[in-house]
């Protein structure tokens, strides 16, 4: 068969635009495509809710890649093994109540069924901005991370959204930008981002959890932005609470929905 590279650059481009389009009017856009992200989309697309992942690098997967210390394996604890389960994702008991998954196949795996679930993945994109209407943030506000990086004066597109989630790990960047642009008074003990505390891994899986929540009307926290958005402490390589946080944001935000 000829190969034409017109064609071939045609329907790059309309596939994309079209995929694009189908995406500026969403029930939830997350942003950031670690571990509870990802966890997110999978949870909210299987209820067949319009869910979209907004991911600042080239791959998704977050801070999952590189294990630990790059070291690509990872620790599940007891708490977290049934999402392991669930997902197919092959694990290995090391000691009780500790289970081991290669990074690799966990963050593919995690990805694979995000997009067969039915969400949509951005990459290379950064949310930079959110809207607000009413005291609520009615969507986010994005950029081609090239744009960003080359730091190029190019003006944002928008994607309207009823629910952000912010799971963008230790940089909390969406409520960092609420904080400084709204002047908003967030739903934490400060009113403002209190921040990460250091490493403690058995205090900040539970914490994770607790302030897996709503911070500011229409927008949630959770994995490492939870923490540090309501200063917790930080976890290391353990992800029992990144995937759990995931699922409980994501049943915080159909229920909401309800
Ligand atoms: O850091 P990340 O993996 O967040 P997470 O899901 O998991 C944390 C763990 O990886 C680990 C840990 C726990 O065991 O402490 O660090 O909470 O993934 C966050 C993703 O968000 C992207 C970023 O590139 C990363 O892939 N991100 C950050 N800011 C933006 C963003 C932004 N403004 N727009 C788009 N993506």
């Amino acid at each position: 068969m000829k190969l034409d590279e017109t064609i071939i650059t045609r329907a790059i481009i309309d596939r994309f635009t079209e995929k694009l389009k189908e995406c500026l009017s969403i029930d939830v856009a997350i942003v950031g495509g670690g571990p509870a992200g990802l966890m997110a989309a999978i949870r909210l697309a299987k209820k067949k809710k319009k869910v979209v992942l907004f991911e600042r690098k080239l791959s998704i997967g977050g801070g999952m890649w590189g294990g630990g210390m790059m070291f690509n394996e990872l620790v599940v604890q007891e708490e977290g093994r049934r999402i392991l389960q669930e997902l197919g994702i092959r694990h290995v008991p090391y000691k009780k109540g500790y289970y081991t998954a290669d990074s690799i196949e966990t963050v593919s795996t995690l990805c694979s069924q995000a997009m067969r679930a039915g969400a949509r993945i951005f990459n290379l994109m950064s949310v930079e901005d959110v809207m607000v209407r009413e005291g609520r943030v009615t969507g986010v506000v994005l950029n081609w991370t090239a744009v960003e990086m080359a730091n190029l004066h190019v003006d944002p597109l928008c994607v309207a959204a009823k629910y952000v989630v912010d799971a963008t790990g230790h940089a909390t960047e969406v409520i960092k930008v609420i904080e400084r642009k709204v002047g908003a008074h967030l739903f934490t003990e400060t009113g403002g981002v209190v921040g990460e505390k250091s490493l403690w891994a058995e205090v900040a899986e539970t914490a994770t959890l607790e302030n897996t929540r709503e911070v500011y009307p229409g927008v949630f926290v959770a994995g490492m932005s939870a923490n540090a958005t309501f200063g917790n402490y930080r976890m290391g390589p353990v992800f029992g609470g990144m995937l759990l946080s995931g699922e409980k944001v994501a049943d915080l935000i159909l229920k909401d929905m309800r």
